[in-house]
C-alpha cells in the first residue's frame, strides 16, 4: 500500500511538475539587452554635420569647422518630432565620416568648439541628451569610424588613440545610451590631415572590433551595439527600410569570400534581410531608411520626403516582421527639421495611434487543441490578449502544429492582424495560416512564414468576422505564442495604384486596407456594383482600367485611370540596332516605370541614339508611347524623335518625327498616333535631342493596336 501511494505521489507530483514547466528554449536566445532593443520598435538616426552645409551626403574631410553655423538649432523640436512620428529614442550621428566631432571632444581639434555654433562653446550631443531626458526619449550614438579628417586614419594609433577614445568620451558624458551604432566603415579616399589620398584598411582585423565592443560592454552595458555583424543587432542589408517577409532574429553573417572572417563593411549584406534559420547568434536587424532622399538635408529633396502612408508602408515591413525601424532624419542648415517633414512625422505617429490603439480581439474567447499540461492559467490562450510579450500559450512537447479557435464577442471589422511568439524562449514557428468564419465554412485569409517578436498582417481589405481560426503549420518544436491582435487602421481612400506586369496581368492595390476595390476594363467609371478586385487580372491587349476603393457603400476615393498599350509579353531588345553599352535596354520594355533604359553613364557620344525592339509577331500599330524618366530628374529626358517600322529587323520605314512639347515640366506618358496603322514586328525609337544630358533615359515604350 505504502509502495502504490509513493507510486501515486511521484506520478502526481512529476505531473505537476511537467504542467509548470516551461518548454525548453529553442535555438539562440536574446539577451535582455537586445529584448530591451527589440521593445524600441522605432528610433530616429539624426544627420546633422558640416556635410549639411556643403549640400553633400559624405564630407571629404577637408571642411572648414567654422562652415557649422546653425542660427536656430533646437534639438527639441527635432526629438519632439521624432516623438510626435511615435519613435521611442534618436541615435545621435556624433561623428560622421567627414570625421567634424559635435561633441568638444579631445581626441581631434576638427571639432565643434572650431566652430561658429555658440562661439566654440556648443555641444549638439548634449543637447540631443538633455531633449531626450526631457522627452523620455532613448538616445544612442553613432561615431563613424571612417574618419576622412584625421591624419593618422589607417595606422594602428588612428583606432587605439582617436576612435575607442572617442567612443569612451561619448559614453562616459551622455547618460545612459541604448545603442552604439558602429557603421560599415569604409576607407578611401579623403583629407587625411592633408595628404588627399587613398587609404585602405583591412576591414575585417583594422578596428580590432571585439576590442572595442569590450569597451562598450564595460562602459555602457545595456547600449545594444549595431554593426553588419552585430553583435546585438544587425544590418538588415537595404537602405530602404524592410526585412524579408519571413524573417530570422537569428543569423550567422557570412564573409564575401569563403574561409575569411566577416566584420563590418565585409560581410554578405544581403543575408541580413532574411537572417538565418537556426543561426549561429541571436542578431535581430535594424532597418534604416531615410525619411527625405539622403541622410543628409538637400534643399533639392524639399517636396520629396516619404509621405506618411510610405512609412506605414515601411512600418508593416520593418517593425511589422520581427524588426526595428530606424528612420533618418536631416536637419536644414538651421538646425531644424523642415515643416514638411514635422507635418509627415506627426501624421504618421496619429495613423499609428488610432491603429493600434483598440485591440479589437479583447474581450475573445480562445479554444485551443492543446494547452501545455492542461495548464491554463500559465500556458493558456487568454495570455494572448493580456498585453505581455512574455506570457503566453504554450502547448504540450509533442504538439507542434496546434490550433486555436478565436470567438470575438461579436461581428467586428479589422484589417490588420498581430502575432508574437514569447522570444525569451527563440523563435520556434514556421508557418501558420489563418482563416475566418464565413457562410458555415472556414475561409483562409492569410498564411504566414515566420512570426517571432512582432508579426503584423496588413490585409488588403477589410475583414469583417466573429470567429476566427489560427493554425501553426509549422513548428519544430512545440509553440510559445505570446499576442493576438485584430487591428483596423483608419479610413484612407486614395485612388488605387494600377500596375501592369510584364506577363501582362493588371493588379491593384491601395495606400491602406479599403473595404473594396472594383474596378472597369472598358474606360466607364467604375461603382460598387462593378467587379470587386481579387486577384490580378489578365489584360494583354491593352485598353483603360479604372478603379476606385469604397470602404462601405457611401463612402469611396477617387477613381484611377490607367491606360495600357499592349501587352510586352515576349518582347526583346534587338541589340545590333540598340545604341551600344547602354545600361538594361530590357528596362524600357519592362513594365516597371521606375527603371529606366539609360545611355546616361556610358560612354556614348552624341545623338542620336537608338532602341529597337521584336514584339515576336507583327502588331497593326495605331499609335506609339513614350514614359520619360519618373525620378523627378530631367537628364535624359527626349523631346525630339524618330520612330520607325520593319517587317525584318534590318530594313526600317521612319512613320513618324515630331518633339515632345513641354514634356521637361511635364513628364507624362506621351502618346503619339502615327498617320494610319502600320503591321509591323519591329519598331525603333530614336531620340533625337534630350532636355539635357549626354545620354537618353527612359522608363517606358509601348505600342496601341488597333
Ligand atoms: C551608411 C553611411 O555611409 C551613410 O552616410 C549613413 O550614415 C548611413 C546611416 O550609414 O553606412
Amino acid at each position: 500500500m505504502k509502495r502504490l501511494l509513493l507510486t501515486l505521489w511521484l506520478f502526481i507530483s512529476s505531473a505537476a511538475a511537467f504542467a509548470q514547466s516551461a518548454p525548453e528554449p529553442y535555438g539562440a536566445l536574446p539577451s535582455q539587452r537586445q529584448l530591451n532593443w527589440q521593445q524600441t520598435d522605432m528610433y530616429c538616426i539624426i544627420h546633422f554635420s558640416v556635410a549639411t552645409y556643403t549640400d553633400k551626403e559624405w564630407g571629404y574631410g577637408d571642411e572648414e569647422p567654422k562652415i557649422f553655423n546653425p542660427s536656430s538649432f533646437s534639438a527639441m523640436q527635432i526629438v519632439g518630432a521624432a516623438k510626435a512620428g511615435g519613435f521611442k529614442g534618436i541615435v545621435v550621428v556624433a561623428k560622421h565620416h567627414d570625421g567634424f566631432c559635435l561633441w568638444p571632444t579631445k581626441t581631434t581639434t576638427h571639432n565643434i568648439t572650431q566652430s561658429s555654433y555658440k562661439n566654440g562653446k556648443g555641444d549638439i550631443v548634449k543637447e540631443y541628451q538633455l531633449a531626450c531626458e526631457k522627452l523620455g526619449m532613448k538616445m544612442g550614438v553613432y561615431c563613424s569610424p571612417w574618419d576622412r579628417n584625421n591624419s593618422l586614419y589607417g595606422k594602428p594609433e588612428y583606432v587605439t588613440q582617436v576612435y575607442r577614445n572617442q567612443l569612451r568620451e561619448l559614453y562616459t558624458n551622455y547618460g545612459n545610451l541604448f545603442m552604439s551604432w558602429h557603421d560599415g566603415a569604409n576607407g578611401g579616399d579623403g583629407y587625411y590631415g592633408g595628404t588627399r589620398e587613398v587609404r585602405k584598411i583591412d576591414r575585417s582585423t583594422y578596428y580590432g572590433w571585439p576590442t572595442t565592443w569590450a569597451i562598450t560592454r564595460t562602459m555602457q552595458p545595456g547600449a545594444s551595439i549595431f554593426g553588419d555583424v552585430g553583435p546585438d543587432v544587425r544590418w538588415v542589408g537595404n537602405e530602404q527600410g524592410h526585412a524579408g517577409e519571413t524573417y530570422w532574429a537569428t543569423y550567422t553573417p557570412h564573409a564575401p569570400d569563403a574561409g575569411k572572417t566577416p566584420s563590418n563593411g565585409y560581410v554578405k549584406d544581403e543575408e541580413g534581410t532574411e537572417g538565418t534559420r537556426n543561426g549561429e547568434y541571436w542578431m535581430p536587424a535594424e532597418c534604416d531608411v531615410p525619411l527625405r532622399n539622403g541622410w543628409f538635408y538637400h534643399q533639392s529633396q524639399d517636396g520629396q520626403s516619404k509621405s506618411a502612408y510610405n512609412l506605414l508602408d515601411l512600418y508593416y515591413k520593418s517593425v511589422g516582421r520581427g524588426a526595428c525601424l530606424d528612420l533618418g532624419l536631416s536637419p536644414d542648415k538651421s538646425g531644424r527639421l523642415s515643416n514638411e517633414d514635422v507635418n509627415i512625422l506627426k501624421q504618421f505617429g496619429q495613423i499609428l495611434k488610432q491603429t493600434f490603439s483598440t485591440n479589437l480581439a479583447n474581450g475573445a474567447t480562445f479554444k485551443a487543441s492543446n494547452v501545455r499540461g492542461n495548464n491554463q492559467l500559465k500556458f493558456g490562450p487568454a495570455n494572448l490578449l493580456d498585453n505581455n510579450r512574455y506570457t503566453y500559450w504554450a502547448t504540450n512537447d509533442s504538439v507542434k502544429t496546434p490550433e486555436l479557435i478565436i470567438n470575438l464577442s461579436a461581428e467586428k471589422t479589422f484589417n490588420v492582424i498581430q502575432l508574437r511568439e514569447n522570444i525569451k524562449l527563440g523563435q520556434r514557428i514556421e508557418e501558420a495560416a489563418i482563416d475566418i468564419w464565413e457562410q458555415n465554412n472556414w475561409k483562409q485569409i492569410a498564411t504566414i512564414t515566420s512570426i517571432g517578436a512582432n508579426k503584423l498582417i496588413r490585409l488588403p481589405q477589410n475583414i469583417t468576422a466573429s470567429k476566427l481560426r489560427l493554425r501553426i503549420t509549422a513548428s519544430p518544436v512545440c509553440i510559445a505564442l505570446s499576442d493576438f491582435g485584430l487591428f483596423k487602421e483608419p479610413v484612407h481612400l486614395s485612388a488605387p495604384i494600377i500596375e501592369r506586369s510584364k506577363a501582362g496581368d493588371i493588379s491593384i492595390r491601395t495606400d491602406a486596407p479599403v473595404g473594396s476595390v472594383h474596378y472597369t476594363v472598358d474606360g466607364t467609371i467604375p461603382s460598387i456594383s462593378s467587379p470587386i478586385y481579387e486577384k490580378p487580372v489578365p489584360f494583354t491587349d491593352g485598353g483603360t482600367i479604372r478603379a476606385i476603393s469604397f470602404e462601405n457603400k457611401n463612402q469611396f476615393g477617387e477613381v484611377a485611370t490607367a491606360k495600357f498599350g499592349l501587352s510586352k509579353i515576349g518582347w526583346k531588345i534587338l541589340p545590333d540596332q540598340t545604341t551600344g553599352n547602354a545600361k538594361h535596354p530590357e528596362y524600357a520594355i519592362d513594365e516597371n516605370i521606375y527603371t529606366n533604359w539609360n545611355t546616361l553613364d556610358a560612354p556614348v557620344t552624341a545623338m542620336p541614339q537608338n532602341i529597337a525592339i521584336d514584339m515576336g509577331k507583327e502588331q497593326p500599330i495605331k499609335a506609339f508611347t513614350y514614359l520619360p524618366r519618373h525620378d523627378k530628374a530631367a537628364t535624359g529626358t527626349v523631346d525630339g524623335y524618330i520612330y520607325w517600322v520593319s517587317n525584318d529587323g534590318i530594313n526600317w520605314q521612319q512613320v513618324a518625327v515630331g518633339e515632345f512639347s513641354n514634356i521637361q515640366s511635364n513628364p507624362i506618358e506621351q502618346v503619339i498616333p502615327l498617320n494610319h496603322i502600320y503591321n509591323a514586328r519591329y519598331f525603333k525609337f530614336t531620340a533625337k535631342h534630350v532636355v539635357s544630358g549626354n545620354g537618353v533615359a527612359v522608363a517606358e515604350l509601348g505600342v496601341e493596336v488597333n
